[in-house]
């Protein structure tokens, strides 16, 4: 494949653009060559600005869950932009999506919207540290909740994969209220507790990390953060931006039974467009202004348009009883039908899935934390995404990210992908002589 005008255009955005992209991820820092610019999408399929068609499986880092350009979705936002784009005005649209939310996620009472994930995250710390007056909070290694200060201390992500996982900006004082632990260590966030018995506002986590490559909990792990968070009477987290309506309707908390007392939504809420949420039980929320003392605000939070292709989404996803199962069904078939063809190959790795999301390591398993995802060839995984890129296939370009199946993903295109990933190995295999 030759992709002579995304050479052309990256070079025409760097000399506007830092690093000619709006997100880091977005460079190819982490598997080399040039960005692919994207012209338009449709169902599974995205095409570059040279025309070349292929199965995403990026998604736009996991929005599209039904596909690009859902007719639903395209429907509902162009007749809510015929109608105005923003009124900085409460509008019945915002109460529809709260609706929603509220009735698909078992632990949100109450939801307030933003324009990104990193304000939900951002603001739903503030509230916890507001809430409990404590100004401590955890994360966990690898785990990535965006690009707020207080959240780059051992980031995951494109703050892993560009190595600064720890940004310099971020100041002494921003993360000194930030302890980082291992992920799936519950002995590790007792320690902390007893270390800080009234210290620690909240503890934020992924419930399932999609932020360093996709990583499980280990069987009992959340009901442990759950129990210490309560035990230690601080809020319990689920940044659930990226699992939120991936894994289950009602995400992570619906799949495992464990109730956290916020949760942070993003991605597939908006549809495409520009949303962030957070919500959890009325007790907490009522804390935020202008009732509460706790500030929050936002110019386009609960955007008209944003809250259409939202709606349209979500009454999409409520009003299908077996996606999720169909969508699970997808991505074991792609990460059992890719387990199998690097088996063929001799290809060490290591691979899970859970509803529409999956994910590869190049190392022996188990991968349980940031320690043991470290250890994944990141050289092979650019190989492979250059070598699956020239067979019509976008995965993610960096090894530390989740991949994603929508509803618009056919198994004629995870055959594709499985064939693509055979004759893919083998050109890597025989170049390096194996
Ligand atoms: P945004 O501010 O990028 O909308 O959301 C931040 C965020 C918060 N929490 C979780 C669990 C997330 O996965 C994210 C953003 N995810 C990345 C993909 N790993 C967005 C892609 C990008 O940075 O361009």
């Amino acid at each position: 494949m030759k992709f002579e005008r995304s050479i052309t255009a990256f070079a025409r955005a760097r000399e506007v653009i830092p690093g000619g992209v709006n997100s880091s991820v977005r460079a190819f820092k982490a598997v080399g060559g040039t960005p692919v610019f994207m012209q338009r999408g449709s169902g599974a399929t995205i095409v570059d600005v040279d025309g070349h068609e292929f199965v995403d499986y990026v998604l736009s880092w996991g929005p599209l869950v039904l596909g690009h350009a859902h007719p639903a979705v395209v429907r509902a936002i162009s007749n809510a932009a015929a109608r105005g784009s923003s009124f900085g005005a409460p509008t019945e649209a915002e109460t529809e999506l709260a609706e929603l939310i509220c009735a698909m996620v078992p632990s949100i009472e109450r939801v307030r919207f933003t324009s990104s994930g990193t304000e939900a995250t951002m603001n739903a710390v503030r509230l916890a540290r507001g809430y409990t007056r404590r100004d401590k909070i955890v994360k966990f290694a690898g785990c990535y909740h965006g690009a707020a200060d207080a959240f780059l201390i051992a980031a995951g992500s494109s703050a892993l994969s560009l190595g600064v996982p720890n940004s310099p900006g971020v100041t002494q004082s921003a993360a000194r209220d930030t302890i980082a632990l291992p992920y799936n260590d519950a002995a590790a966030v007792r320690a902390a507790f007893e270390s800080h018995p009234d210290e620690i506002a909240a503890v934020i986590v992924e419930p399932y990390v999609g932020n360093m490559g996709l990583v499980m909990p280990q069987p009992g792990y959340l009901q442990a953060l759950r129990e210490i968070c309560t035990q230690y009477k601080a809020v319990l987290i689920f940044d659930e931006v990226m699992t939120g309506f991936r894994v289950a309707r009602g995400g992570v908390q619906e799949r495992e039974g464990v109730l956290p007392d916020l949760t942070t939504l993003g991605k597939v809420i908006g549809g495409g467009l520009p949303v962030g949420a957070f919500g959890g039980r009325a007790e907490i929320m009522d804390y935020l202004t202008p009732d509460g003392p706790v500030f929050h605000a936002g110019t386009l939070s609960g955007n008209p348009l944003a809250m259409a292709a939202g709606i349209a989404t979500l009454r999409t996803i409520h009003g299908d009883a077996t996606m999720y199962d169909r969508l699970e069904v997808l991505a074991k078939l792609l990460t059992n039908g890719l387990h199998e063809i690097m088996q063929k190959h001799g290809v060490s790795h290591y691979s899970s899935y859970a509803g529409s999301m999956f994910g590869t390591f190049f190392c022996e398993g188990p991968v349980v934390d940031l320690e043991s995802a470290m250890k994944s060839d990141t050289g092979l995984y650019a190989k492979y995404f250059h070598a699956m890129l020239e067979r019509g296939v976008y995965f993610a370009p960096s090894q530390f990210e989740a991949g994603f199946v929508s509803t618009a993903h056919s198994t004629r295109d995870v055959e594709r992908t499985i064939e693509a990933a055979d004759a893919s190995f083998s050109d890597i295999m025989a170049r390096s002589g194996a």
